[in-house]
């Protein structure tokens, strides 16, 4: 019974823990949905290796987009917006991937936003921030 019990004070404090207070975190794991990012706010240190899991349960085609700072895809995202890609994956209905990138060097509060075409007035928008590395 006291092993239990342990075991519910280990699980409790996973569960705390990994629903963050906002703290940094090296890892972002977000599913895909019609039309949302599920979390949809990330914080990451600067310049880490982030490591990135995510999966597409909606019907259409989605992408995670980290537009560069400063920047913003506003509620179309078109081929203006290209170059102020800081980094995207693409995900077909139902595909899952785990992959990796490097975190921006320089902290702030980055766009994240599906480019797919109308996903954005969808509601399909999250933000990373990007706080310096300890
Ligand atoms: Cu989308």
């Amino acid at each position: 019974m006291k092993r239990y019990f342990i075991v519910m004070a280990v699980l409790l404090s996973l569960a705390l823990a990994s629903c963050g207070g906002g703290g940094p975190s090296t890892n972002i794991d977000v599913t895909m949905t019609d039309f949302q990012f599920q979390p949809n706010q990330f914080t990451v240190p600067a310049g880490q290796e982030i490591s990135f899991s995510s999966s597409n349960n909606g019907a259409v085609v989605h992408n995670f987009v980290i537009m560069k700072l400063g920047t913003s895809a506003g509620d179309f995202f078109d081929e203006e917006d290209v170059p102020n890609v800081y980094w995207e994956v693409e995900l077909l209905p139902g595909a899952s991937t785990e992959t990796s990138f490097t975190a921006p060097t320089e902290p702030g509060e980055y766009e994240v936003v599906c480019r797919t075409e109308g996903h954005i007035v969808s509601g399909m928008t999250a933000k990373l921030t990007v706080v310096p590395a300890e």
